[in-house]
């Protein structure tokens, strides 16, 4: 397959990133990463060590990320809003060498292994695609703490690859997003993409639509957006004929993370004229899904599986279903070279969702056409929440929320919203009835200790929770 990213072993001046903080030409980028993958080295980090990123949204994560790469380290993104307990649980997991960060005053306080991330200049290493592992992406499950999933170098290229085939993406492309970059959207495909392809990348630090039709107006022929984005830019345009025009601008605007309501795609034609791609995917399997480029819009469908990307549904006994009549629901499997290495440190969660076939068991349930494209309509637990496209499960918030000493039992779900998709909702019984906890306080601790995007948005104080005969909480009876 090459190098890791091509562009960069031959760079030139063209723009390869701009972010709130600065922009770096091709050869700018390339210097600035080798001169950090040199750091690593003159400070006795070997490669295929673990080595974490505050993920600021400056080029200085960036050349961080980039130069690791090139170097064989293993970059650990971290969400700069980590609470306490969460930052503390994901560095005793990962063990990183060090903790590189744009800002060195907003992670000195946090950890000992924090420096800074300097710009000094070297020539950069050349990174082949290899199948050692490149990033530890950290992933909710239904229970316990988040797990890291280990994404091998030819995991990302395989799927960049594939996505490029797809989108049509090229190095005459400019991708632009508000996505954080510390997951799968904003980090693989926002911006190792980019790079890959050789495009250029306008990443904004926050989601601000007039920021972001402005960009749209500009140069950006690509857009990449959580379904949470594309609602608040349709109500941005709704108010504002500019804004409106501006969608109507890159030949294609992408939308995955989570599902995009059919209403949202009717919005967006009637208000630009144009419609939205769909893709799909998990942080451990990448994307697996993309209705393509060259073919319109498909409401309501993520489109059929990606080259290399071998996809079934499958029964609950895992067995094979072989429906594509767009009405028999299955849950999807899939195998290929983008499918994860495993969860560090964790062999029976691994075993749990990847079988000895190969097949990444997504607990995502979906019917498929006669053609082949997927319609996504559920997942087979109602622990796992999406909310504004970040991944949450339920059993890690109630933890938290049951540790309040007025807290007796919780319930935590995630119950429709227009805006978010799911909004997570906590039903607490108090242990007192008449001193219940402020719910103010039970969504300031979760977003302390955990991240504030997992807070509960709302807390609604019950008397007792609905459960069945075996004393297991019903929470379908709560959404
Ligand atoms: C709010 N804040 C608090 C707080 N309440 N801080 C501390 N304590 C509290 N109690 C702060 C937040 O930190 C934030 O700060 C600000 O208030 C607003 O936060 P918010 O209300 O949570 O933001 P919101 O408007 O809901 O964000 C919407 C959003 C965001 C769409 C911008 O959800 C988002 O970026 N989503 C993208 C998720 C994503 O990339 N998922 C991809 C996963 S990969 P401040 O400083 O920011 O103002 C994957 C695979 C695939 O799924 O297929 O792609
Ligand atoms: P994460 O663990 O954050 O990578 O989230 C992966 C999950 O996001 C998948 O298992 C799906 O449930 C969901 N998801 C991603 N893209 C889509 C999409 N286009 N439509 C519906 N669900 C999606």
């Amino acid at each position: 397959m090459g190098l890791l990213f091509p562009r960069l072993a031959f760079a030139d001046d063209r723009r390869a990133l701009q972010a709130d903080d600065g922009a770096l030409s091709y050869a700018e980028l390339a210097r600035a990463a080798g001169g950090h993958a040199a750091r690593l080295a003159a400070m006795g980090i070997a490669p295929g060590a673990r080595v974490a990123v505050w993920a600021q949204p400056s080029i200085r994560t960036f050349v961080a990320t980039v130069g690791q790469l090139l170097g064989g380290y293993v970059t650990v993104p971290l969400n700069p809003k980590l609470g306490a307990r969460e930052l503390r649980h994901i560095l005793d997991d990962a063990q990183p060498e060090a903790v590189f960060a744009a800002d060195l005053d907003a992670v000195r306080a946090r950890t000992p292994k924090a420096h800074l991330v300097t710009m000094e200049q070297a020539s950069p290493p050349r990174r082949e695609v290899d199948d050692d592992p490149a990033l530890l992406l950290y992933t909710s499950g239904t229970t316990g703490a988040p797990k890291g999933a280990v994404i091998p170098a030819r995991a990302v290229a395989a799927n960049i690859d594939a996505l490029a085939e797809r989108w049509r993406w090229t190095d005459a492309d400019t991708v632009v997003h508000a996505l954080p970059i510390f997951h799968v959207h904003g980090l693989v495909l926002g911006a190792l993409g980019s790079l890959r392809v050789g495009g250029a990348l306008r990443a904004f630090g926050k989601f601000e639509p007039a920021r972001i039709a402005a960009a749209l107006q500009g140069e950006a022929t690509v857009s990449f957006n959580v379904p949470t984005m594309i609602h608040r830019l349709l109500d941005a345009a709704e108010q504002d004929p500019e804004i409106a025009r501006a969608l109507a601008g890159p030949r294609l605007l992408i939308s995955g993370s989570a599902g995009l309501p059919v209403r949202e795609h009717r919005r967006m034609e009637a208000l630009t004229g144009r419609g939205i791609h769909e893709r799909y995917g998990l942080t451990e399997t990448l994307i697996n899904c993309a209705v393509p480029a060259y073919e319109p819009p498909r409401p309501g469908y993520v489109g059929p599986p990606l080259p290399g990307v071998e996809l079934r549904l499958v029964d609950d006994e895992r067995r094979p279903l072989a429906s594509d009549d767009d009405a028999t629901l299955g849950e999807i499997a899939v195998r290929g070279p983008s499918v994860f290495s495993g969860y560090l440190n964790r062999p029976e969660a691994t075993a749990a969702v990847r079988d000895i076939e190969g097949w990444f068991y997504t607990g995502d349930l979906a019917t498929r056409t006669p053609d082949g494209h997927l319609r996504i309509v559920g997942r087979r637990s109602v622990d796992l929440i999406k909310t504004g496209g970040y991944k949450v499960g339920a059993g890690e918030i109630e933890a938290v929320l049951l540790e309040h000493p007025q807290v007796r039992e919780v319930a935590v779900v995630g119950v429709p919203d227009d805006d978010l998709g799911q909004r997570i909702v906590a039903f607490v019984v108090p242990r007192d009835p008449s001193t219940p906890p402020p719910a103010q306080a039970l969504i300031d601790r979760v977003a302390s200790e955990l991240t504030p995007h997992k807070r509960p948005r709302e807390v609604r104080m019950v008397d007792g929770l609905p459960r069945n005969a075996m004393g297991k909480v019903q929470k379908k009876k709560l959404i």
